[in-house]
């Protein structure tokens, strides 16, 4: 039977059909993008998993290619897991990946290479008989041994990945060093742990304290600084701590601006897992993608036949602070946009809500910019929402219960009465000698089907208010919307499945639920027309 496909997205990464997870180190070669990820040719639940493979020249518009690495060997009959791309010196690319040799899934690390460096698609990759070329080894968990990293060379002529695991309830990232490649050995000391039970999909790589531009993961002279990511299953969030590499003694140390664990900073506040960042030449700019689970039900996926989305791929760069991280997507999207609307000072007085009319509102890109008069109706920040995270805070004051300062900000996916609605928006409160800015996404009130994860995805904004201003932009996408706080400082991606806000039937607003006045300095909101997907 033929589903109707009310939530399919219109310019996110998907495959025609079936379950998507990781995306699996996507690379830039020879004017070629390539994404490589977790994929099941067989349904659209999580199983059978092989690296799917889709090229591009733009990362926007995607062709598909048979999957690159699949269950054939010894060393990955059970399944082909997470890995990472590394661009060897002669521009040789390389892929490393977790086999699962038996039902136990007992993990180990292999690689593959393209079997034609001279095919522009590298469209068969080969894995040679001296895999795997990793065990877990003496005192290692064999199933919980997973996710190599792209490999950095160091100065003394040795490669180093790391690859995610756990000790009791500790994450490791343990490291591996090999002068060519093929025999590595453990270092005697991770080069991280925490607290925090299993670290998935590590990732680590050096960011400029001057500039936007990427650096090629190896970098470790200059004004830079390191960031080690990883994804906590425990919480099936991603936290990054940004920091020092000593790369003589292999070890990294977060700056204590940095929380390490569970209270730390986020990539993304909502559905977002797995990511990778890779380093594209073609730009000089590091690129993140995440991969975007659903929130419908198991059945629901299986009825629709699709499960999982990539994010819009990110630009990351370390702000101006050094303190975190900013991300933007990037700048090819743009070439997606149709139909415009704007809008310049409109006033949003308590309880206004202002329709932009005349784009598709369930496929659309807005970027708005906000201004307000005063702080001084911040509501106090009670200090016993300090042990509170951000997501409980949102959950308790919601884009409908009257504030000073916010919330105000969009009514996304939203339909003709306010029956369902995904609302983003900012709330302000005044703490002892700060301003603190919420950013929620609140799913709760998306949709009126009962049975579906609708969280209020919520984070903290680390922005300077002097120049009485918040901005943000949303991407949108039928059961997506990505938003960007100021800058890129805060990111929150919302899955959600309304029953009315769909296609032709939905709305986008803005609304002011603050006793002070906010002002839409600006507003730009475009139709986003439908890339070449798969
Ligand atoms: N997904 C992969 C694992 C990884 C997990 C398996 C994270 O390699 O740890 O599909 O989503």
């Amino acid at each position: 039977v033929e589903v109707k496909q009310l939530h399919r997205t219109g310019f996110h990464f998907q495959p025609k059909k079936h379950w998507i997870n990781d995306p699996n180190r996507p690379m830039y070669y020879n004017g070629i993008y390539h994404l490589f990820y977790q994929y099941n040719p067989k349904g659209a639940v999580w199983g059978n998993i092989v690296w799917a493979h889709s090229v591009s020249t733009d990362m926007i518009n995607w062709k598909p290619l048979d999957p690159a690495i699949y269950p054939s060997k010894p060393f990955d009959r059970y399944g082909c897991w997470s890995g990472s791309a590394t661009i060897l010196p002669g521009n040789r690319p390389i892929i490393l990946y977790t086999g699962i040799v038996d039902p136990n899934n007992t993990q180990v690390q292999n690689y593959a290479v393209p079997a034609n460096y001279s095919d522009p698609y590298l469209q068969k990759w080969v894995k040679p008989d001296n895999n795997p070329l990793v065990f877990p080894g003496v005192g290692v968990n064999g199933t919980a041994f997973r996710d190599p990293t792209t490999a950095w060379w160091g100065p003394d002529g040795h490669w180093r990945i790391i690859v995610g695991s756990r000790r009791k309830h500790r994450g490791m990232a343990y490291l591996y060093r090999s002068r060519d490649f093929m025999s590595w050995t453990k270092a005697q000391h991770p080069l991280h742990s925490a607290k925090t039970g299993m670290w998935e999909c590590p990732d680590f790589y050096p960011v400029s304290m001057d500039s936007e531009n990427g650096l090629e993961t190896s970098v470790m002279k200059g004004n830079i600084k390191h960031v080690l990511k990883v994804s906590l299953d425990l919480t099936r969030y991603e936290y990054y701590t940004v920091g020092t590499y000593f790369h003589e003694k292999d070890r990294y140390v977060p700056d204590n601006t940095s929380v390490d664990g569970l209270a730390g900073l986020r990539y993304d506040y909502g559905n977002f897992y797995a990511s990778k960042t890779f380093f594209d030449a073609s730009k000089n700019r590091r690129i993140l993608w995440g991969w975007a689970n659903e929130s419908d039900t198991a059945s629901e996926d299986v009825n629709k036949g699709w499960a999982g989305i990539q994010t819009i791929p990110r630009k990351v760069w370390l702000d101006k602070s050094g303190k975190q991280l900013l991300q933007w997507p990037i700048e090819e999207l743009e070439t997606l946009r149709g139909k415009n609307v704007h809008l310049n000072n409109q006033q949003l007085n308590l309880g206004d809500h202002v329709e932009i009319k005349g784009i598709a509102a369930a496929q659309a890109d807005v970027e708005v910019s906000f201004s307000f008069a005063s702080l001084d109706k911040a509501e106090p920040f009670d200090p016993s929402w300090a042990d509170m995270d951000a997501q409980q805070l949102c959950s308790h004051m919601g884009s409908t219960v009257t504030g000073g300062l916010g919330p105000f900000g969009l009514l996304t996916l939203a339909s003709a009465n306010l029956e369902e609605y995904t609302p983003v928006f900012f709330r302000v409160f005044k703490a002892k000698d700060k301003h603190v800015v919420l950013m929620c996404s609140d799913a709760t009130s998306s949709s009126l089907k009962k049975e579906l994860y609708k969280p209020s995805f919520s984070g903290f904004v680390d922005v300077d208010l002097t120049d009485k201003k918040l901005s943000l932009r949303s991407l949108i996408d039928h059961s997506v919307v990505e938003s960007f706080g100021p800058g890129g400082k805060t990111c929150i991606t919302s899955r959600v499945y309304p029953t009315l806000a769909v296609l032709g039937d939905c709305h986008l607003f803005a609304f002011n639920n603050g006793t002070e006045t906010i002002t839409i300095e600006k507003l730009n909101a475009w139709s986003m027309n439908n890339p070449l997907m798969n």
